[in-house]
């Protein structure tokens, strides 16, 4: 292996339509920002890279939707992206855009050069284009019916019910989605990056090259190549996005996909006059972070174009993550089900470290995980709180109780001593192993074994039971656990960096490298410490059950949402609805029925008569807020006894989606016994 001078971390630029919610973080800004600040704590060179994509259908789509101009929409959301990464503490070195001068230059700069080496091949072929609208159709402007599966709304470039990479033509009755009509084809010329001449070389470089990267990555890759590459188009018939910067093209410009990952680049040109290095120098490792849905286009796609380039290094890895879901269910934007990060940061103000740290601990690194509101609440308590918190409060607590808050001087070690504290070194070792190959779900794991080795240390030696009789040996065993304390901060870093800062502040111990995790002398006698305070808080029951509440709220949503329309019944003569007597009743007295819950017994004046009526629909309505209303009330149904009244006639409701009743009340104030027909 080629020993590395530095390391360009990219993170997936995340499409400015919508906010960042768990499963982005968990599967790609999560572990790059801990790899990010472990290189870090070791002083290596290292950039940590993003940015919003701000090109795309999606975005143009949205735009139409809202009537406002894409500009506007990713302004939005590139600012709220960027602010909470920031809050949260995801610590790029640049966060910049892709409608950026800089990175618009640098596309049109690469597409350029591939232009002018004939990199790419030109094709003419039958596109669907939108009469109405004297638009032709790219990727998600057109729905259809799947042809693999039969889901009526698949998308152009991709079906998302079963995952299959679509071309416009294959959808089965296409729907454009700006005028909503049937698509014609038109013949329209594009570039094509030929993928299928690479093969060999692909297959070189990651087949025989790269056996060392993920499972995932891996097979997913092969499994491509297997199947066999074919040319990709790089360029399309939009308005919105990098121009095609090719003399006398018009309406035309670069493939998202194209430019996007090129915005890595732009953005360190933004970062550093010396961006160069961090790209071609072949001493740079750069390593991709994203989420499994972009494999392809990081292991492929963007190699090839780099390698067409010819004076661009390729990835050295790209430790993609599976997905995460929620509660069970497929996390989603447009079906709102996600747990969103700027709102986390409202409702959970200094406890980023927390989400962090579960993300991180249920990281679907090898399959997809499952993100619950229960298990948040169970690692919070039992493992920050019990383990991590408990230890490090108890050491403070106990040297500020017996020795004034000044670290007391060891004696003698044990036997026991002396090997917890070289368990300190072997857990650097195990932490340093995990995160050199990406696994940092166990690195996590390996580091919290510091906090757990402290705890039972303190536990085993009960120092507030030996001080009754050996105040020189507590001096000791205090002594321990306060270098134990300050490895963890250093160990701990990484992962809980907001945190670590606190347990410095306690410690009064200032931010120290990598290297000197393991030091069993990292505090000197007599240092004096600072009153401490919870390094975190147990989360309660009611806190958690609101979360809950809040996304079956969204569920319900969803449901009503998403509810179609029964058919119609079977056509019925006019006589048979003649024979139907509905009038415009007026409600004079309403009570509820003694033991029941959806009963309610009301007295309706019918213009002809007053009778008593038993309507379910207690539930929805209490009998104050009735008195008075108009309500429809079929007349001559059969009397039937409810609960032992005598209800005449049915009040007629609108049943929702979702089972609750809504009282069919006239749009104008009428009188009693008005007929309704
Ligand atoms: N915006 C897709 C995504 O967010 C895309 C990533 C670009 S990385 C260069 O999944
Ligand atoms: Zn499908």
């Amino acid at each position: 292996m080629t020993d590395f001078k530095r390391t360009l971390i990219t993170t997936a630029l995340p499409y400015a339509n919508g906010p960042i919610h768990i499963g982005h973080l968990a599967g790609v800004y999560v572990p790059a920002d801990i790899y990010a600040r472990y290189l870090r704590l070791k002083n290596e060179d290292v950039l940590m890279i993003g940015g919003s994509d701000e090109h795309g259908v999606p975005i143009t789509l949205k735009a139409k939707n809202e009537g406002v101009t894409p500009q506007d929409i990713v302004d939005r959301y590139h600012n709220i992206i960027k602010e909470s990464f920031q809050k949260f503490g995801i610590s790029f070195d640049v966060y910049s855009r892709t409608s950026s001068k800089t990175h618009h230059e640098t596309a049109a700069e690469f597409f350029k050069k591939l232009y002018d080496t004939g990199k790419f091949i030109e094709k003419t072929s039958e596109q669907y284009y939108d009469e109405e609208n004297n638009q032709f159709l790219a990727d998600r402007y057109i729905i259809g019916t799947c042809p693999k599966c039969g889901f009526e709304k698949a998308y152009g470039d991709q079906c998302e019910s079963c995952g299959t990479s679509l071309s416009p033509t294959e959808l089965i009755n296409p729907t454009s989605m700006i005028s909503g009509n049937q698509p014609v084809l038109k013949e329209t010329k594009h570039w094509y990056l030929p993928l299928d001449q690479y093969e060999t070389w692909l297959k070189e470089w990651i087949l025989e090259g790269h056996k060392e990267w993920k499972p995932n990555v891996y097979g997913q890759v092969k499994s491509w190549i297997d199947s066999g590459l074919q040319p990709r188009a790089v360029t399309r018939d939009l308005n919105w996005g990098v121009p095609v910067p090719v003399e006398g093209v018009e309406g035309k410009v670069l493939y998202v996909w194209f430019d996007a990952p090129i915005g890595y680049i732009s953005a360190t040109k933004e970062l550093t006059p010396k961006w160069e290095t961090y790209w071609k120098d072949p001493e740079t490792r750069m390593l991709h972070f994203i989420g499994k849905d972009n494999i392809v286009f990081h292991c492929i796609i963007f190699p090839t174009m780099l390698k067409a380039e010819g004076t661009f290094n390729l990835p050295e890895n790209v430790p993609a993550n599976e997905f995460l879901n929620l509660e069970n269910d497929k996390i989603s934007t447009s079906r709102n089900w996600a747990v969103w990060l700027h709102e986390y940061l409202e409702e959970f103000p200094g406890k980023e470290d927390v989400l962090k740290y579960v993300l991180t601990a249920n990281a679907p690194e090898t399959k997809d995980n499952d993100f619950t509101w229960k298990d948040f609440q169970t690692r919070n308590n039992n493992e920050l709180v019990a383990i991590l918190g408990n230890f490090v409060n108890r050491a403070l607590v106990l040297t500020h109780k017996y020795f004034d808050g000044e670290v007391p001087a060891p004696g003698e070690l044990t036997n026991y001593d002396k090997e917890t504290l070289k368990s300190i070194s072997a857990i650097k070792a195990e932490v340093e192993k995990s995160l050199d190959s990406f696994r940092i779900r166990e690195a996590l794991k390996n580091a919290m074994d510091l906090a757990r080795l402290g705890n039972k240390y303190l536990a085993d030696e009960e120092p507030w039971k030996v001080y009754k009789t050996d105040v020189e040996r507590v001096k000791t065993i205090l002594n321990i656990c306060l270098q134990i304390s300050a490895n963890l901060t250093i160990c701990l870093e990484p992962f809980l960096p907001f945190s670590m800062e606190r347990l410095r502040g306690f410690l009064n111990f200032t931010k120290q490298d990598w290297n000197k995790l393991g030091w069993t002398n990292l505090i000197p006698e007599g240092h004096k410490l600072n009153k401490p305070e919870l390094l975190f808080e147990k989360i309660e029951d009611s806190i958690i059950e609101l979360q809950l509440k809040k996304l079956m709220d969204t569920k319900k949503a969803n449901e009503l949402a998403e509810a179609k329309a029964k058919p119609a019944k079977d056509s019925i003569e006019f006589d048979d609805f003649g024979k139907i007597d509905i009038r415009v009743g007026t409600v004079l007295e309403a009570e509820k029925v003694a033991k029941t819950k959806k009963l309610l017994k009301l007295k309706i004046d019918t213009g002809f008569d007053k009778r008593t009526v038993v309507s379910g629909i207690a539930e929805y309505y209490k009998p104050e807020d009735l008195i008075g209303k108009q309500v429809s009330i079929l007349v001559n149904l059969e009397p039937k006894k409810l609960r032992g009244i005598e209800s005449q006639g049915m009040i007629l409701c609108a049943e929702n989606a979702d089972g609750s009743l809504s009282i069919v009340e006239p749009d104008k104030k009428v009188k009693s016994g008005s007929e309704i027909r």
